[in-house]
């Protein structure tokens, strides 16, 4: 079973091989990760949206490799190995790592991995706006309070009901129209916050017409759920126009941000090409991957 994950694909297609050979150059912050990751892409697009300096090394995580290991014991991407020269934002140069899994111990701050904490030490180090933008978390404390609290439903709500719809198979002790049914449950209630809010009056985000980190943490579900429509009976399933009865405002809200994050610039350029998913995303779809996130979805216990 084990050869089904660690036989992917070995490369970036499309506008990510773009993106990654442009970063392929030994640099003090080391980006490992793998194509056809989500967790991946979510610290991919904080990159790309700062502008932030650094080298993105491709690894099959599935290969535990004892390099990725001693790096990552988790043994997960993304996987971001911090250099002493690269934290902070500006200063790039004398005694950038090597290139090699991992680099030089002795020049590295840190390793750090787990998506959510990636992206806000990112956010967080990366501040000075000429260079990289402005913050992808606001200002205010219960703003970011709030901003959080979706981070989480993202994580807790949405992300597990993806695997446990795209993993459904017969006989699998619970129906597809209940797996659909939390999926919808999930992405309805992220939808209908963003009319609470009023933050539609601004612009497609979460926030309005800001972008957040919000957004970044939902975006490679939503650039994935066409392998949902591929692969299952009923796909997704979000009600057509027209046919929402009290649910139009909220499933119109969706469809907004829906359309604004899959076309924003840094998701389309950390995106590989689309049948490449297609095939990778087969081994979800009928339930015969190895990867931790299956596993753990087959299993009923909480993503790692
Ligand atoms: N909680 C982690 C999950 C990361 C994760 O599951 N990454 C997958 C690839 S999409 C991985 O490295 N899998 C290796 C394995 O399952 O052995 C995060 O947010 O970064």
């Amino acid at each position: 079973m084990s050869k089904i994950d660690t036989s992917l694909l070995p490369h970036t297609t499309g506008r990510a091989a773009t993106l990654a050979a442009a970063h392929s150059t030994p640099h003090p912050l080391q980006f490992y990760g793998a194509w056809f990751c989500p967790f991946v892409q979510r610290a991919w697009i904080v990159l790309v949206e700062k502008r932030i300096p650094h080298q993105y090394v491709e690894i099959n995580p599935y290969r535990k490799e004892k390099g990725f290991l001693e790096l990552n014991p988790r043994g997960l991407v993304p996987t971001l190995a911090v250099g002493e020269e690269a934290a902070g934002g500006a200063g790039v140069g004398a005694g950038a790592a090597q290139g090699g899994l991992g680099g030089g111990a002795a020049e590295r701050k840190g390793v750090l991995y787990e998506s959510t904490v990636v992206c806000e030490y990112l956010d967080e180090a990366y501040v000075d706006e000429a260079l990289h933008g402005g913050r992808l978390m606001p200002e205010g404390v219960f703003e970011r309070a709030r901003c959080r609290l979706w981070i989480n439903h993202v994580a807790a709500r949405v992300v597990p009901a993806f695997y446990r719809l795209l993993q459904h198979t017969e006989g699998k002790g619970y129906s597809i129209e209940e797996a659909r049914g939390e999926m919808l449950a999930g992405l309805k209630t992220f939808a209908k916050e963003m009319v609470d809010s009023g933050s539609g009056g601004d612009g497609p985000w979460f926030l309005g017409g800001r972008f957040s980190l919000v957004d970044v943490m939902l975006a490679p579900w939503a650039k994935r759920l066409f392998l949902i429509d591929h692969y299952k009976p009923g796909g997704v399933g979000i009600p057509k126009k027209g046919e929402r009865g009290e649910d139009e405002e909220v499933w119109a809200r969706w469809d907004r941000w829906f359309t604004a994050v899959v076309e924003r610039e840094s998701v389309k350029a950390t995106w590989s090409e689309g049948d490449k998913y297609i095939e990778a995303y087969k081994r979800y779809a009928d339930d015969t991957t190895s990867s931790e996130v299956g596993q753990a979805t087959r299993q009923g216990r909480s993503l790692p």
